[in-house]
């Protein structure tokens, strides 16, 4: 945690922590502060209207919200402020997330939520939309995305020319 966080990570319940963990280590990478909340949409609907709508004022700029099941914390936290919110659906026992997942991303139009894909992943690029979402106004930070992505470039090519050398079923 650091001073002046401009990027808000809440989540449905304590359960939720290693999965959203991907979020923060995203920013991590690009020295994006952040704050960690747990609050539940349903079990502490206060808490998560007195956090969301201080939140523009305190200097936030970004939510990415994480629940699962009936998960309805992005979409709450979204009716509550006009900063972007990203959602990401956790994966669960019963329905193997496809119950998070379609209770974030099925928003009624006017209230937007950007939902990610299912568990782990999910959080990791919900970390990187959010820096996506910041260097659109800051030029250094949109260098370092670009950076970024060239790394992972070269790391296909690499892998690509080390697939070649390897006696491998599908070359033969
Ligand atoms: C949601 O219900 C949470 O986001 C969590 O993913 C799920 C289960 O919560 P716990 O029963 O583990 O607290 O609100």
């Amino acid at each position: 945690m650091t001073t002046n966080p401009k990027v808000a990570i809440v989540m449905g319940s304590i359960s939720d922590k290693d999965v959203m963990a991907e979020a923060g280590k995203a920013l991590a990478e690009f020295d994006i502060s952040y704050e960690a909340h747990v609050m539940s949409a349903h079990r502490t609907p206060d808490r998560v209207h007195d956090f969301v709508s201080a939140a523009y004022e305190k200097g936030f700029r970004v939510f990415i919200a994480g629940a699962g099941k009936s998960a309805h914390l992005a979409g709450v936290v979204a009716s509550l402020s006009c900063l972007p919110v990203i959602g990401v659906p956790m994966q669960t026992s019963d329905l193997g997330g496809l119950d998070s997942l379609l209770s974030t991303v099925q928003m009624p139009p006017g209230i937007p939520v950007a939902t990610t894909a299912i568990g782990k992943a999910g959080a990791r690029n919900a970390g990187l939309l959010a820096v996506s979402i910041l260097a659109a106004s800051d030029e250094e930070l949109y260098k370092k995305l670009k950076t970024f992505r060239a790394s992972m470039a070269a790391k296909i090519s690499k892998d690509d020319e080390q697939l070649q050398k390897e006696d491998w079923i599908v070359n033969r």
